[in-house]
């Protein structure tokens, strides 16, 4: 029998934890045909309540799931992992500064970045879901030496589908009918998803609506749209935040479609201007397992400007976290 596939999901007792797992265990992260097992990290205090959802998963009796270990170990966690999907992360409460927050997560994703490093398979596949994503993935990557910068990901595919059906709905095209997407720099409200290379129906999208929605409607209501739905749900994105994992991760493995890209945020080589070793968001494609640039667009002074910004904001996350030696 074919050896399974190891995911590792860190924060795995969590909301998007609880609708990622499911997904992952019925063949959806790697392929229909392709056996995983489980192994589920969490804190002390929640894995009991990981081992409920472990029993969920049993119930289910999928065919693809080979086994579910759960520990609260970084070491045991990350053990021969292929993928590993670092989800937890510490949030940001009332009154906190970005310091505190940056600190606390350092003292997550610096540990979890080790134990990849010296435990992880040699073709791990890295996806930071737990924000702030961009520099979390910064950090794990700076404490993982010995595994190629390439593997270390963070995820902004959730506001590129966001763009994507922002924009469907607008021009009243279903989601297929536009390609070329991109979400540029860090996941967070100074994002920049960009309409001016995007194409419905070969026709760039930015020429099919007005500048005024572009500007004051789309890019706000994207980079927005996680407040926005945690003012609507009461609790943040949580099932599309785990559907976004699932195309990222599937799309690494099984490659983008010829003549499309997607967004993903990769350690960058020093392409647009972003500075070599920050992690921001791209056009990328994917072939054979790795993510690659897509190169030669052309950015105009009003995506410079924007893409500039997000940039910016990533290089002062990655300051702030050297001068705390996280980093
Ligand atoms: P929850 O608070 O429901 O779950 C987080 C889980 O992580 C908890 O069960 C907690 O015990 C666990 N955890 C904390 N520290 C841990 C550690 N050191 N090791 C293992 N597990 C640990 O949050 P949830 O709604 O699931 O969101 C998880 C993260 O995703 C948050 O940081 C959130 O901000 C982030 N998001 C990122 C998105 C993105 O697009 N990149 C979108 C959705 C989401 O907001």
């Amino acid at each position: 029998p074919e050896t399974p596939v190891k995911v590792t999901v860190t924060g795995a007792a969590g909301q998007i934890g609880y609708a990622l797992l499911f997904r992952i265990a019925s063949g959806q992260l790697l392929g229909s045909d392709i056996p995983v097992e489980l192994r589920l990290l969490e804190i002390p205090q929640a894995v009991k309540a990981a081992e409920g959802t472990a029993m969920e998963l049993d119930d289910c009796a999928f065919p693809l799931l080979r086994g579910i270990e759960i520990t609260d170990d970084p070491n045991v966690a990350f053990d021969g992992a292929n993928v590993a999907l670092l989800v937890g992360a510490l949030p940001r409460k009332a009154g906190m500064e970005r310091k505190d927050l940056l600190e606390a997560n350092g003292g997550i994703f610096g540990p979890q970045g080790k134990a990849i490093n010296d435990h992880a398979a040699d073709d791990v596949r890295v996806l930071v879901v737990g924000n702030p994503a961009n520099t979390n993935a910064l950090i794990a990557r700076s404490h993982a030496p010995d595994v190629p910068a390439s593997r270390f990901t963070a995820m902004t595919r959730l506001d590129h589908n966001r763009a994507l059906s922002q924009l469907a709905k607008k021009l009243d095209v279903p989601v297929t009918d536009i390609k070329k997407m991109t979400i540029w720099g860090n996941h967070s409200s100074t994002q920049y998803p960009d309409l001016f290379h995007a194409e419905v129906g070969g026709k760039i999208a930015a020429e099919l609506v007005d500048e005024t929605w572009l500007r004051e409607t789309f890019i706000p209501t994207v980079a927005q749209r996680g407040a926005a739905i945690i003012q609507a749900r009461g609790a943040s994105s949580a099932a599309s935040a785990a559907n976004a994992a699932i195309d990222h991760v599937y799309d690494w493995y099984n490659g983008t479609a010829a003549g499309d890209w997607t967004s993903a945020a990769i350690v960058s080589d020093g392409s647009y201007g972003v500075p070599e070793g920050l992690v921001s968001s791209f056009p990328v494609t994917s072939r054979g397992g790795d993510w690659e640039i897509v190169q030669g667009l052309e950015i105009d002074a009003f995506s410079r400007e924007r893409i500039d910004a997000s940039v910016q904001e990533l290089i002062e996350e990655r300051e702030a976290v050297r001068a705390l030696g996280l980093i």
